[in-house]
């Protein structure tokens, strides 16, 4: 099919659709074409744009959907074409101007590139905060489409009836695992989103044909179940404007979900830089003659104005658009000095919170019941996992907004067993399977968060994360790239470490990915009562958090404390001294804090040993106020040691406590090898009691 299209069509057969404001539909278009004119021959051969994708060509079936988005639960799942979609939705020519000129304001504050959009919206379609990885827009968009359902059936919410989300993509992205993901997600739960794929034949240079057999993703789809799908030209007034009415009201009347596909001419290279060496010059010639605004003007004078009228028009839009672009190259350069701002949520000066506009429960005020960090202890003790499912059931109760899922956590309760008897007692709307997709998951859960529901997504051990790389990253830096518009705070709680037996699948900590990571939380309880106060704290909290739960300790006798009652929450970012000593400072978390206490018991010197319990935020004033005393300083973790988080501590103290000390720091974790299977070789790798003792002795000797 590349390289040929179908004969151009001249305008439109269909007549006039009465159903549409065909006057602002061509001010937005037009509107749109003067910002990348002006974009393609001023600002980018100026040098004062880098980035630019020119939405034309794309640009009139965007602007069509766009007007019938029109409710005030809708939203958008987005990428780096759908301008014309934004300025629909009621972005500013200045902020759509100023966000590629990297100005103040606007999205997001001349932190990301002018493409990435964002819009929050309280009076009609959010469009979610764009990332820069194709396909990464799927799965959220079909968390918003849950929640829509979520507010509806469960919290009895009926401006929600007729909501809808719709995902927008090329058809390149039609071939990325969020696009898989989303799809089923949507499919098998029959949720209220459109796929809305602008086939332009082409991803960069690569053509459909590598992407999906025989290039069209809607044919292929033919027979995958509980999808509506719909064809046809989306530079085509009447057909684009048929076909999004058609599929949008498919949607919105609880039929299930739909995939429209239409074909849409890129009249320019991928980006400003694109030469397009790779079309034919007859390919580009048919391309051009697909041209959507000659279509639309034909479309419209003199049926709907006459060509006055027209004329004026884009009068009115070469000034607007003039305007705009002065106002947005008047603005201030963005302050370098709030730059470190908004990785996680703030306070203004005042105290109150510096809440986001967007996502997460405390934009809509949302009060949560008291809390305390003096534990109220049971006589009898609890183990890590009893602990986790009590604070999960708590949270559901007192939360409606809370909701859980993950794989196998409904009716079998989680291969753990920390989610036993949560979906009888709290139903399947809130408690619920999966598919089989941590993208999915996770990115699903932004979605949700973004929605303003409190996500906790179980992954079912710490290694599966892997495929959710990329939504992890993407939540944790969304408040900082737009600028505290947004935030998603979720909670993912994901088991791991080792357990009587390891191996390089269910054995993983690597804890220090999200220290490095930005933007989150990472909580690592080393028993059940600290499991109660800190998954509480992130169950509470406006930022995202990984909950750490070793599976050493979900039983380990160790870790088992009376439970300290419902309203026990503990600060984040607070160390727990759990020997006080005067030789040695041993900083240490999770399963090696038990290991350390024992070591210490048999090195018989007074050693003091630090339970960081979070790893992001951590305590380095406790750290360092206890080096300060002990002048000697031995960090001991179990995820491998090369860049493990031990040597960031190691990093620290060097630099802030380097007079104080009278030894090296040493760093005792797991070798750079995965946890081994064979159980001899399991513990000549995980840091042991024996070796800890003789690390310690070495260190108060030295
Ligand atoms: C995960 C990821 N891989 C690669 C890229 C680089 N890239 C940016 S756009 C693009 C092509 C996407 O084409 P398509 O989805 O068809 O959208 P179009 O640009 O044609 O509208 C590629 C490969 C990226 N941004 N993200």
């Amino acid at each position: 099919m590349t390289g040929t299209l179908a004969p151009a069509q001249q305008s439109s057969t269909l007549p006039v659709d009465p159903r549409f404001d065909w006057k602002r539909i061509a001010y937005l278009l037009l509107a749109s074409r003067s910002l990348d004119d002006i974009e393609e021959t001023r600002l980018l051969p100026q040098k004062k744009v880098v980035y630019q994708f020119s939405a034309r060509g794309h640009d009139l079936a965007q602007i069509v959907l766009g007007t019938l988005l029109d409710g005030k639960h809708d939203a958008a799942g987005a990428y780096y074409r759908s301008r014309p979609l934004l300025l629909t939705l009621g972005l500013t020519l200045e902020d759509a101007f100023a966000g590629p000129l990297r100005k103040s304001g606007g999205f997001s504050d001349g932190r990301d590139i002018g493409v990435v959009c964002n819009f929050p919206n309280n009076d009609g379609a959010t469009v979610l905060p764009m990332s820069g990885d194709v396909g990464s827009q799927y799965t959220p968009a079909v968390g918003w489409a849950q929640s829509i359902t979520y507010y509806r059936d469960v919290l009895g919410d009926h401006s929600y009836d007729r909501s809808m989300a719709v995902v927008l993509g090329g058809e390149a992205s039609a071939a990325t695992n969020g696009f898989w993901s989303a799809l089923t997600i949507a499919t098998t739960l029959r949720l209220p989103i459109l796929f809305y794929i602008e086939d332009n034949r082409y991803g960069i240079s690569v053509p459909s044909e590598l992407q999906t057999p025989g290039g069209n993703i809607a044919a292929n789809l033919a027979s995958f179940g509980n999808l509506y799908i719909r064809e046809g030209d989306g530079s085509d007034p009447g057909d684009a404007a048929a076909s999004f009415a058609d599929v949008t009201e498919h949607v919105r009347s609880h039929k299930g979900p739909a995939l429209l596909r239409l074909d849409v001419p890129r009249l320019c290279g991928h980006s400003g830089q694109d030469t397009q060496a790779y079309k034919s010059a007859d390919y580009i010639t048919d391309e051009q003659a697909r041209d959507p605004l000659p279509k639309l003007r034909r479309y419209l004078v003199p049926a709907v104005m006459s060509e006055a009228e027209w004329t004026e028009l884009e009068s009115r839009v070469e000034a607007d658009a003039e305007a705009a672009l002065e106002a947005a190259l008047n603005r201030p350069e963005p302050d370098a000095s709030r730059i470190t701002r908004y990785v996680f949520a703030e306070s203004r000066p005042d105290g109150m919170p510096d809440t986001q506009q967007t996502g997460g429960l405390a934009v809509s005020g949302h009060v949560f019941p008291g809390g305390t960090s003096t534990p109220a202890p049971e006589l009898q003790r609890t183990n890590m996992l009893t602990a986790i499912r009590r604070t999960l059931q708590h949270e559901l109760k007192t939360n409606p907004k809370l909701l859980l899922f993950g794989e196998d956590i409904g009716p079998k309760g989680g291969v753990h067993a920390a989610t036993m008897g949560l979906q009888d007692e709290f139903g399947d709307k809130r408690v619920f399977d999966t598919s089989l997709s941590e993208e999915g998951i996770i990115g699903r859960a932004v979605g949700m968060a973004i929605a303003g529901l409190m996500p906790v997504a179980e992954i079912q051990f710490r290694k599966y994360a892997d495929p959710a790389t990329e939504q992890l990253n993407n939540c944790g830096t969304m408040r900082w790239r737009t600028a505290n518009r947004f935030a998603a705070p979720i909670v993912v709680r994901m088991p791991g470490g080792f357990a009587k037996v390891g191996d390089p699948w269910h054995s993983v900590s690597g804890e220090v990915l999200w220290a490095h990571a930005i933007g989150w939380q990472m909580v690592f309880p080393s028993n059940a009562e600290d499991a109660v106060g800190l998954l509480r704290a992130a169950l509470r909290s406006n930022n995202p958090t990984i909950f750490f739960e070793h599976r050493h300790l979900l039983d380990g006798p160790w870790a088992r404390r009376p439970y300290p009652g419902d309203d026990y929450v503990l600060p984040l970012g607070k160390a727990r001294i759990t020997q006080s000593g005067e030789a040695l400072t041993v900083v240490t978390w999770g399963a090696m804090v038990e290991r350390c206490e024992l070591a210490a018991k048999r090195v018989g010197e007074s050693i003091e040993i630090i339970d960081l319990r979070t790893i992001s935020p951590w305590d380095r004033e406790a750290v360092l106020a206890s080096v300060a005393r002990t002048r000697r300083c031995l960090i001991v973790h179990e995820d491998n040691q090369t860049a493990g988080f031990g040597a960031e501590i190691a990093a620290v103290v060097a630099e802030e406590a380097f007079y104080s000390l009278d030894a090296p720091i040493r760093r005792f974790a797991i070798p750079d090898v995965p946890v081994p299977h064979n159980f001899g070789l399991m513990d000549a790798v995980v840091p042991g009691v024996e070796g800890i003792a003789r690390y310690m002795t070495e260190l108060i000797e030295a």
